[in-house]
């Protein structure tokens, strides 16, 4: 067992204490009994200090030239690349994934870090004509100012770097504000920051609780962007609050992400990805599929399979080679996909295999859920309805094209989705048809890449995409400006009328 990890704040340069001293602990998932890190429980007051300092840097920041800030940001991509293995050891044993997720995970960093800092030398604005003589107009993208990251635990590298990175490289300042599961990484992560040169105050970490931290962010009347990952009712309060405040946010929350099996798909290829989008990352993801949607013709078949090769799936601690589907987070979580099956039983679904905690051998150590399917649900059902962010999925028959499109539509979630099909016509029904912010043809429900946009329609999201270069239009605001080199006043739609 390692010594825990003591993680301070990283403010204006600095690493320090909370103002109170007051600390809390990270535990590994896949073994309660070992600290990974002890954090600070930090106050309003430490958010000040950290928000004094984003806007002071910002002052001189936003006139950094873009390509000179991207510099930092490609410097961020090769210390990760350095130092990925040791990141990622650190991921599964404080997060529990296992370590080639874990690689995964610091991977999407590092290609967000090469791809956010190539936006250095484009952040491209457009030119236009004037209606008027000798008169130039173009827009320019500006930044927003001091914005406050508030991030999860199921990817704590990749999300905090695509947030900071293009809002960095778009020339705001930032507050991270890591989940209380995973300090150690994101101090870590901080660190790399810190090590490719970013000046002081450029980047500030502050840990603690959402209740505390987040909080004194998301109401600090001097933060002016917010960008949040995290749980509806916690994104309902932070866009209520932004709104409220007038900031700008960005909200990625929750969805019920569906995967769609024709009775024409290719059955193990259909299988392969339904068993990595509902299990993998032990169904921790906002993308994981939560509910199969089965044509009536192969639904038997396909069941049979996807029961076999779940039974054959090996748990146990992420940092072990041999581990397919590592921890559930913490106990809170574990109770509460638990209390699903009881919720599944109680309304007439039937768990074909899994369905209790994992507590064989070692797995005792920590918080194992077995890898669930859930037979005879219907789409009235919460575990239907519901996110549950655990290796849980609800399967749904139907018997026709449309009838599965209408059941994946019909959830107030809307990010990923997915159908397997052969036919290139119902291929291209589905693009058109499905409601979500992703759709993958013949792919699993997980595994976005950087440069594409990433969000979700409906309650899913508010409107934006992250990553790709719709990130830019989170971190920046446009400027359109006219220049008028004709040396009199020329009247916009009066003087070039008669
Ligand atoms: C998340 O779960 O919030 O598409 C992010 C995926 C990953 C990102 C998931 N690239 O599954």
């Amino acid at each position: 067992m390692t010594t825990p990890l003591n993680c301070q704040n990283y403010i204006n340069g600095q690493w320090l204490n909370a103002a109170t001293e007051n600390t809390l602990n990270s535990h590994n998932p896949a073994d309660k009994s070992e600290i990974v890190a002890t954090f600070p429980r930090s106050q309003a007051d430490d958010v000040d200090r950290a928000v004094a300092n984003a806007r002071q840097a910002y002052r001189s920041w936003r006139k950094v030239p873009a390509p000179a800030r991207a510099e930092y940001i490609f410097r961020v991509g090769e210390l990760l690349l350095q130092h990925k293995e040791e990141l990622a050891q650190l991921i599964s044993r404080e997060m529990g994934k296992p370590l080639t997720e874990a690689r995964g995970d610091i991977q999407e960093g590092i290609d967000c870090a090469f791809y956010s800092a190539g936006e250095g030398r484009r952040l491209f604005g457009q030119t236009t004509p004037s209606e008027m003589p000798n008169k130039f107009a173009m827009t320019v993208r500006m930044p927003i100012g001091v914005c406050a990251l508030i991030t999860p635990w199921n990817f704590p590298v990749a999300i905090p770097c695509w947030k900071a990175m293009p809002a960095l490289v778009c020339g705001n300042t930032v507050i991270l504000k890591p989940a209380e599961d995973t300090p150690a990484c994101a101090t870590k992560l901080i660190e790399i920051f810190a090590a490719a040169g970013l000046p002081p105050g450029v980047i500030n970490l502050v840990h603690g609780v959402g209740e505390e931290v987040g909080k004194a962010l998301v109401e600090h009347p001097d933060i002016d962007l917010v960008s949040f990952t995290g749980s509806s009712a916690t994104g309902a309060y932070v866009g209520e609050t932004c709104g409220r405040t007038h900031k700008r946010v960005c909200l990625e929350m929750g969805g019920k992400n569906a995967q769609v099996v024709m009775e024409d798909a290719d059955l193990e290829l259909a299988l392969d990805g339904a068993l990595w989008g509902a299990f993998g990352t032990t169904g921790q993801r906002c993308t994981a599929t939560s509910r199969l949607i089965l044509h009536r013709d192969i639904k038997e078949k396909f069941t049979a399979m996807l029961r076999e090769r779940t039974s054959k799936l090996r748990l146990g601690a992420g940092t072990e080679l041999d581990t397919e589907i590592g921890p559930i987070i913490n106990n809170r979580q574990l109770q509460r996909v638990h209390e699903y099956m009881n919720i599944a039983h109680e309304e007439g679904a039937k768990i074909l295999i899994g369905g209790k905690i994992a507590t064989d051998g070692q797995l005792k150590q920590g918080y194992f859920f077995q890898p669930t399917i859930l037979d005879n649900v219907t789409p009235d059902m919460r575990v239907a309805r519901e996110e549950i962010f655990g290796p849980v999925v609800a399967l749904i028959e139907v018997s026709t094209f449309e009838e599965a499109i209408a059941i994946l539509n019909d959830t107030k979630y809307g990010l990923s989705s997915s159908i397997y099909t052969r036919d290139i016509n119902r291929a291209f029904a589905a693009i058109r048809d499905i409601e979500a912010g992703i759709t993958y043809i013949n792919g699993p429900t997980i595994g976005a890449e950087v440069h594409l946009p990433f969000g979700g329609v409906k309650q899913t999201g508010n409107g934006h995409r992250e990553a790709g270069t719709t990130a830019l239009d989170v971190f920046t605001e446009w400027k359109s400006v006219y220049v008028d080199f004709s040396g009199s006043l020329q009247r916009a739609q009066i003087d070039n009328r008669s």
